[in-house]
């Protein structure tokens, strides 16, 4: 029989030796088992080494052996308490040349210690927090950089780790984004060996731009949360813990800290301790600080509790790691600066998570006013800010990126690269439709198209020829005069207004006012941010009335290039007909 044969041929030497080498294989795999888990699946995440960390902390720990300047008081000379720096003669000269190549002083920043003290910018209730260190989340600071300037750089490497407890600090990594300068390498290479390990340097030999660069510093961090930084800033005092408590609290949360101002004029640092601004965007897709909205002042118990932020600025957040990799890190495809700052808002509001300020957490940020490297992208590409933001609107808006596409139709048929990646990823997530986000996070968001009596190219017919109100290109940020010009067939943005449901005529940010001089019978309209409470405006028959004046929207002698007035009513006249028109 089978059985007998198998008893025959498994003598008791031959089944000890075949028990023996079945445990040897057994024992290997088990042991490859656990080395695999252990080592190689945490790296598929970008979490190389985070395990080989646990397991050194136990000893000595990198960065034990520098010494922190950790004391502010007392300390006099240039830029010291946060002061802006004079400079006078030749000094002063090559400081103003520094503003058109360094787009900020760098004669004023290298007078200035590097442990320079800066005012504790947080509120009193902030001071008196106190955090369990222990059981706080470790923090790897990416400090990303292009050709930064030395002293700007240092000085951000110097506070981040002067201001940080050492408990909490687990690596500064500085993601070196291909610069050329000769300083950046080995000196910086020598100068960093006295934080004792702490700081660790990595180089991209092709550019990467911001957005790569910051995934490339997120891949090798070890820290359970990862913090970016721009390379010119200032971390002030009790900076990191409020972030890591708040991201130990609620992993999902993308937190930021308050911006303080660092003029690049004289590095004078200003900080705000009530600062409650919050983040918005224009539908051109740049940032915006906004005012806190009123239900979000309601649900804050304290005003050291987080607020929530539609958008961050970009520069300067925290986040979980593994988090931060589950929804989806940053864009890849996106190339040297822009457009990465509200993809990674918009994406994780929708996909679940929150983008908020930490009111206790303080860093300057010197901010300037053009950008000291190129900002080619690759394939010669000159609009990188308006290639990410299409990727940013096709992936993300849904409906809404028509929005994006008034203001930049060149775009619409622009290719910006396979954006299959990004949507597999929104599908994976099960993320809410923009929509959503419309009504839940942004709910004043004003859509120049919805809930609207009406919208387009407001125009008059003139002796045939065809006239439309008209920014004429002016700033609309501050207030000024509204315009006509000859109309612009397929929606030029500068003809595009809307008669919003309470009656404003309005634009995106600035509201239609009317203001009447000479005795009452005729005056111009200026344009002002919608934030003030503003004009009402009727429809009658075809005629736009001026409801405080009872003047009517006219184009009396006024020519394309010229602004546009109001005056007495008049049903017949043709320069008081507007019609909404689309195109
Ligand atoms: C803001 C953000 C910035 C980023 C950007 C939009 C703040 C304070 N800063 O611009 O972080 O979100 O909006 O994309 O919110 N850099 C590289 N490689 C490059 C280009 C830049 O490493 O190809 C570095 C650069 O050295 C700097 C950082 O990226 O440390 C941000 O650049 P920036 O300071 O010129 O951007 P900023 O502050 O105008
Ligand atoms: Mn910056």
């Amino acid at each position: 029989s089978p059985v007998g044969l198998i008893c025959r041929y498994l003598s008791p030497r031959r089944f000890s030796s075949l028990v023996q080498t079945l445990l040897f294989f057994g024992g290997l795999l088990f042991v490859s088992y656990i080395v695999f888990t252990t080592f190689v699946v945490p790296s598929a995440d970008g979490n190389a080494g985070a395990v080989l960390a646990r397991i050194q902390r136990s000893g000595r720990r990198p960065g034990d052996g520098y010494v922190r300047v950790v004391d502010d008081k007392g300390r006099s000379g240039p830029g010291e308490q946060g002061a802006g720096v004079r400079l006078s003669g030749e000094e002063k000269t090559r400081g103003e040349a520094d503003m058109k190549t360094w787009f900020m002083n760098v004669v004023a920043s290298d007078k200035i210690s590097l442990d320079r003290s800066i005012r504790d910018a947080r509120r009193d209730e902030c001071k008196a927090i106190t955090y369990d260190l222990a059981s706080l989340p470790r923090a790897s600071v990416i400090i990303i950089f292009t050709d930064e300037a030395w002293t700007p750089l240092l000085r951000t490497v110097h506070s981040v780790i002067n201001r940080s407890p050492p408990e909490l600090l687990e690596e500064v990594i500085l993601l070196d984004d291909n610069s050329q300068r000769e300083e950046l390498k080995e000196k910086l290479d020598e100068y960093v060996k006295r934080f004792d390990g702490l700081v660790k340097i990595v180089r991209k030999d092709v550019r990467h731009g911001l957005i790569r660069a910051k995934l490339a510093g997120a891949r090798v961090a070890m820290g359970e949360v990862i913090v970016f930084l721009d390379s010119h800033c200032e971390a002030n005092h009790g900076w990191l813990e409020p972030l890591v408590a708040r991201i130990g609290e609620s992993p999902s949360a993308v937190v930021c800290p308050i911006i303080d101002y660092i003029n690049s004029h004289d590095l004078g640092y200003s900080g705000d301790p009530y600062a409650n601004s919050v983040g918005g965007f224009s539908w051109s897709m740049h940032f915006t600080w906004e005012p806190m909205s009123e239900s979000e002042k309601a649900r804050r118990k304290s005003p050291t509790e987080y607020m929530r932020s539609p958008t961050m600025a970009g520069g300067l957040l925290a986040a979980n790691r593994e988090y931060f990799f589950k929804v989806g890190g940053y864009d890849e495809e996106m190339d040297i600066w822009g457009g990465e700052n509200l993809e990674i808002s918009f994406r994780v509001w929708m996909c679940g998570g929150s983008i908020e300020f930490i009111p206790c957490s303080h860093v300057g940020h010197i901010f300037r006013d053009g950008h000291p490297y190129n900002m080619t992208g690759r394939g010669g590409n000159k609009d990188v800010h308006g290639t990410n933001s299409k990727r940013l609107a096709e992936v993300w808006m849904d409906d809404y990126k028509r929005m994006y596409y008034l203001h930049r139709s060149d775009l619409k048929t622009k290719d910006v690269g396979d954006l299959t990646e990004r949507h597999k990823l929104r599908e994976k997530l099960q993320c809410k439709p923009f929509k959503w986000f419309l009504d839940n996070i942004v709910p004043d968001k004003f859509i120049p198209d919805e809930n609207v009596q009406a919208y387009g190219m407001l125009q008059a017919t003139v002796d045939g020829s065809k006239i439309c109100l008209d920014t004429l290109q002016q700033d609309e940020k501050g207030s000024y005069g509204m315009g006509v010009y000859f109309c612009q067939g397929g929606g030029s943005s500068a003809q595009l207004i809307s008669l919003a449901r309470d009656g404003r005529l309005r634009r995106e940010t600035s509201c239609a006012h009317g203001v009447v001089r000479e005795r009452d019978t005729k005056g111009t309209v200026v344009m002002r941010s919608c934030r003030e409470k503003g004009d009402e405006w009727l429809r009658v028959g075809e005629q736009l009335r001026h409801k405080d004046s009872g003047l009517c929207l006219s184009v009396r002698g006024v020519k394309s290039g010229e602004k546009i007035i109001i005056e007495g009513c008049d049903a017949s006249a043709p320069e008081q007909q507007w019609k909404f028109v689309q195109s």
